[in-house]
C-alpha cells in the first residue's frame, strides 16, 4: 500500500474525538494527503450497520451477533474506503478498528479470542495498521467525560467492570504488539496529550521519509 493506516483506540470519553482533528491537521501542515474515517461505520451500508449496532433494541444481540456485525461493516469500510485509499497514497486515519473488536467483543462481551482471530483473518488477511495510537485513561475519568453527552448508546448502558475489562484487553494487546500500538495516557490536559501524539505522529513520518 500507498499510503499508511492509522487507527486511534481507546475507551469511552478517553479523547479519540477530539484528537482525530489535530492529527488531520498534523498531516495536512506536511502536505501529507489524509482521510478521516471510523468504525463502525465509514460508508453507507457500513453506517446502517452501525445504528443497528449502538440502537437499544428489545430482542438482546449476542456477542456473536455483534462479532459478525462488526466483521461485515470493517469488510465493506475495507474494500469501500480503506484499500482504496490507501493504494491511491492518501493516510487514513480511523476512529476505532479490530483492536476494539479484541476490547468490546472479547474483552467485554467474552466472546473467545479465536472466534475474532478467524474473522479478522477472514476479512483483512494479515492486514494491520500501521500505527496504532491507544488513548488510555482510568475507566472513571472516560466515563465522567462522556456523560457530558446527551443520550447513551447500546455500548455506553454497560457497567463499570465491562469497560474495565476493556481497558485491560486493550493494555495487554499493546504489550503483545509493542511496536505498533503506542499507549497515550489520556488522563492529562489536552495539551499533554496532544504532545504525546505529535511524538508518535513524528516518528512514523519519518519512518516513512
Ligand atoms: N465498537 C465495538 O464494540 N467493536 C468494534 O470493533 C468497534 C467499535 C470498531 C462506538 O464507538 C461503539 O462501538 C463503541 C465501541 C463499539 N462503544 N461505545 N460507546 P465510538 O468510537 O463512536 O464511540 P465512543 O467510544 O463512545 O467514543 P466517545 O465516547 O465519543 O469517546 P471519544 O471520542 O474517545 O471521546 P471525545 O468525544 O473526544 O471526548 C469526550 C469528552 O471529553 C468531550 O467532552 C471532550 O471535550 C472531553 N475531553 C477530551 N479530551 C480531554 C482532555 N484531555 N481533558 C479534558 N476533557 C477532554
Amino acid at each position: 500500500m500507498a499510503g499508511k493506516f492509522i487507527t486511534l483506540e481507546g475507551g469511552e470519553g478517553v479523547g479519540k474525538t477530539t484528537n482525530i482533528e489535530f492529527i488531520k491537521e498534523y498531516f495536512l501542515q506536511l502536505n501529507i494527503p489524509v482521510v478521516v474515517t471510523r468504525e463502525p461505520g465509514g460508508t453507507p451500508i457500513a453506517e446502517t450497520l452501525r445504528k443497528i449496532l449502538l440502537a437499544k433494541h428489545e430482542e438482546t444481540i449476542s456477542g456473536q451477533t455483534e462479532l459478525l456485525l462488526m466483521f461485515a461493516a470493517r469488510s465493506q469500510h475495507l474494500s469501500e474506503v480503506i484499500y482504496p485509499n490507501l493504494k491511491k497514497g492518501n493516510w487514513v486515519l480511523c476512529d476505532r478498528f479490530t483492536d476494539a473488536t479484541y476490547a468490546y467483543q472479547g474483552g467485554g462481551r467474552k466472546v473467545a479470542d479465536n472466534k475474532i482471530a478467524c474473522l479478522e483473518n477472514l476479512v483483512q488477511g494479515d492486514f494491520r495498521p500501521d500505527l496504532t495510537l491507544l488513548l488510555d485513561a482510568p475507566v472513571e475519568v472516560g466515563l465522567v467525560r462522556a456523560k457530558t453527552r446527551n443520550e447513551l448508546d447500546r455500548f455506553e448502558m454497560e457497567q463499570i467492570d465491562f469497560f474495565k475489562s476493556v481497558r485491560e484487553t486493550y493494555l495487554n494487546r499493546a504489550k503483545q504488539y509493542p511496536e505498533r500500538i503506542k499507549i497515550i495516557q489520556a488522563d492529562q490536559v489536552l495539551e499533554q496529550v496532544q504532545k504525546q501524539i505529535a511524538e508518535q505522529l513524528e516518528q512514523i513520518v519519518k519512518g516513512n521519509d
